[in-house]
């Protein structure tokens, strides 16, 4: 019985360092007053469908919920390659906005995200992201 605990704590152990290794990734850019945090849960993002958190505050720190937020996803002009372009909405999700990215290529992508808010200019945050 002691041998399948210790195992156990082994598997357990083992779960927790894998875990740890699947590193997330976050950055932020402030913006006239707006701050913009980026965040993906598995980065590099991957070929296909990759979820973005975005989280939007104001110059007090506060969390601002009733933007409109949409993400401009595109790989700078290459060439031989055509332009790709991908623009996704983002959800308000509790003090954040969610939002669905599908890059089609590896290699380095840029994320403009635009936060547009009623009566002022629109803020626009640019990210570089990397997909493999
Ligand atoms: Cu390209």
């Amino acid at each position: 019985m002691k041998k399948v605990y210790g195992l156990l704590m082994v598997v357990v152990f083992a779960g927790i360092l894998a875990a740890g290794c699947s590193k997330g990734y976050e950055t932020k850019q402030t913006v006239e007053g707006t701050t913009v945090a980026l965040s993906a849960k598995a980065y590099p993002l991957v070929l296909g469908e990759n979820a973005l958190t975005i989280k939007v505050m104001d110059a007090s720190g506060k969390p601002v919920k009733d933007a409109q937020v949409s993400v401009r996803l595109f790989m700078p002009p290459m060439p031989g390659m055509a332009p790709m372009e991908y623009t996704s909405q983002g959800t308000a999700q509790g003090d954040a906005y969610t939002c669905s990215v599908n890059p089609a290529m590896a290699g380095g992508w840029k994320a403009e995200v635009t936060v547009a808010r009623t009566g002022q200019a629109p803020v626009l945050a640019l990210f570089n992201l990397d997909a493999r």
